[in-house]
């Protein structure tokens, strides 16, 4: 058995412990670490992101390898660099080459030209370009080969995100599928946006080639559930307790849902450490007696920072008498900065805060701070304990683990998050947040003024809610949670010889319980 422990009685740690035995491997798109080439040799620094932050603490606890396309071609010494920086982080750093060409069309093409947007419900944003779906494909196959030269017999192969779905189908040739595990990061559209893709009927089959499909809220399970029956006719469905069992052609997938978390106590040892205490009241001096907001995101027109600096200055619009008395603090980490839609989107931000503050502002106030660059933890956590209000209004986003890092960091129990109803984090934070409508200027208008007014007891009475549910489903138990779940694929499912099934799908056994996706 893959999973042998009683989960019950084990905590979070005791569980990574039991897996240092059996290895592990995460596979992303990226390695965690983002290279620069200086004159000599390369720098090298932790990436910013949500797959990232995510990931590092357990793999940090687990050991293991990480296996991501390498942003040059790499050679040796670049290899030999990464896996010192790796080596007190307690894990390997495993380069996959892509060939140039299939580099962009790959990842600029199919993953940020067709899937990002499709999957954000963005369809006028796509360029279904056939080129790229073969370039995708290739990207994967190249995945693969570097998997399955580094994989440990028994190694559990972790696939994170909608870049490299079609890999289970590669790897299932070569690895059993109990050990195939897959988080889809990002949201999963509804039949009627999927349907568009015109490769569907390929991403579903591949999905399925996993022994594990894990999504991050009910309503992406809802929808690929709802895909799978409008474009597979050959699936069984089964409950199994909290998880689903699919049946297909392939063998057996148990797709579930695991809201991803954050590493709670890290935030909080941070939010309580001397440094930020210093830099918060820094900020808080320079900032003298304002209502200060924080916005922080990774800079993507999904992230609806251009909707929310139109939502301040109608705020400012519609009440005069917080001109020089709020601050918006927004700040967007460079991102995906070789693509032309995300150096347009930096240009257009420039120009919408420059008009606010020409607008409003003057020689004592600067309504929006606008900050374009990347940030380390401690200095986050300080933005996040120096602010009174977090306003984070995703267009829609899998998670967002930045309205839970805001809530960790609120160590005196303080502080009024504004969220987004269409990000994953809805769901589990709508005890405390204010939930608004992205697109709805006056929503976000009025929630910031009921922000402001909020009393104090009742701020910290959301606030711990909120804390309470993120200590509770941190990251770990995120993990344990799915590793769990994986213990729940069957140990006869079917092998697989040059991609053809071996063995014949065994009926489900109790038909009552099943649905058929026809
Ligand atoms: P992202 O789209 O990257 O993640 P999010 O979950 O908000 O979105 O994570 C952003 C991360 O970047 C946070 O950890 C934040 O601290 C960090 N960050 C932001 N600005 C920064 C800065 N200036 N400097 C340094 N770090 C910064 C994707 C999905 C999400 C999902 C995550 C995890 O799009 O929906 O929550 O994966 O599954």
């Amino acid at each position: 058995m893959l999973i042998g422990f009683n989960s019950e009685k084990r905590n979070a740690y005791v569980m990574l412990q039991v897996y240092r035995m059996t290895r592990l491997m995460v596979v992303s798109n990226r390695l965690p670490v983002t290279t620069e080439r200086t004159a000599k040799s390369y720098s090298v620094r932790i990436s910013s992101g949500g797959l990232v932050s995510a990931l590092l603490p357990i793999i940090n606890k687990v050991g293991g390898c990480w296996v991501g396309a390498a942003e040059y071609d790499s050679d040796s010494e670049l290899e030999a660099l990464m896996n010192s920086i790796a080596a007190p982080q307690k894990f390997q750093m495993a380069p996959v080459l892509l060939p140039p060409g299939v580099r962009h069309d790959y990842y600029n093409g199919f993953c940020n030209e067709i899937l990002w947007p499709l999957f954000h419900d963005l369809q006028s944003r796509c360029n279904f370009e056939p080129r790229y779906w073969h370039a995708y494909v290739e990207a994967n196959s190249c995945f693969s080969e570097t998997i399955v030269s580094r994989a440990a017999a028994e190694c559990l192969i972790w696939v994170q995100d909608y870049h490299l779905m079609p890999l289970g189908g590669f790897l299932a040739q070569h690895v059993d599928r109990r050990h195939l595990l897959y988080f889809h990061h990002i949201p999963f559209p509804p039949p009627d946006v999927f349907e568009k893709l015109p490769w569907r009927r390929q991403i579903l089959d591949a999905l399925l080639t996993f022994g594990l499909v894990g999504f991050q809220s009910g309503r992406d399970r809802y929808n690929f559930i709802s895909c799978l029956r409008r474009f597979c006719s050959r699936c069984i469905l089964k409950k199994n307790g909290s998880t689903l069992l699919i049946e297909n052609g392939f063998g057996e997938t148990v797709v579930g849902v695991f809201p991803i978390g954050i590493d709670y106590e890290d935030f909080v040892r941070t939010a309580g450490s001397s440094v930020v205490q210093t830099d918060v009241q820094t900020i808080r001096k320079h900032l003298s007696d304002s209502h200060v907001v924080v916005g922080v995101d990774r800079l993507d027109y999904t992230k609806g920072i251009l909707e929310r600096i139109k939502a301040f200055s109608v705020l400012l619009d519609r009440y005069p008498a917080l001109r020089g008395r709020v601050v918006l603090i927004q700040i967007a980490v460079p991102s995906r900065e070789s693509i032309r839609d995300y150096r347009d989107l930096q240009t257009e931000l420039l120009r919408a805060v420059g008009e606010v503050n020409s607008r409003f502002g003057g020689p004592k106030w600067t309504p929006i701070r606008y900050l374009h660059r990347h940030f380390s933890r401690a200095e986050l956590v300080a933005f996040y304990r120096a602010a009174d209000v977090a306003l984070i209004t995703p267009l829609k986003d899998g998670m967002n683990l930045v309205s839970k890092e805001f809530c960790a960091s609120r160590v005196q129990d303080t502080g009024v998050v504004i969220l987004s109803e269409f990000a994953g984090a809805a769901h589990e934070l709508k005890t405390g947040a204010l939930l608004v409508n992205p697109y709805d200027v006056e929503g976000i208008t009025n929630a910031l003024y009921t922000a402001f007014e909020m009393n104090p007891r009742e701020i910290t009475r959301r606030m711990r809610r909120m804390r309470k549910r993120v200590r509770k489903h941190n990251v770990f138990e995120w993990c344990e949670r799915i590793l769990n779940a994986a213990g729940a694929v069957s140990t006869d499912s079917h092998t697989f010889c040059s991609g053809q099934i071996t063995q014949a799908t065994t009926p489900a056994s109790d038909s009552s319980t099943n649905m058929h996706l026809t």
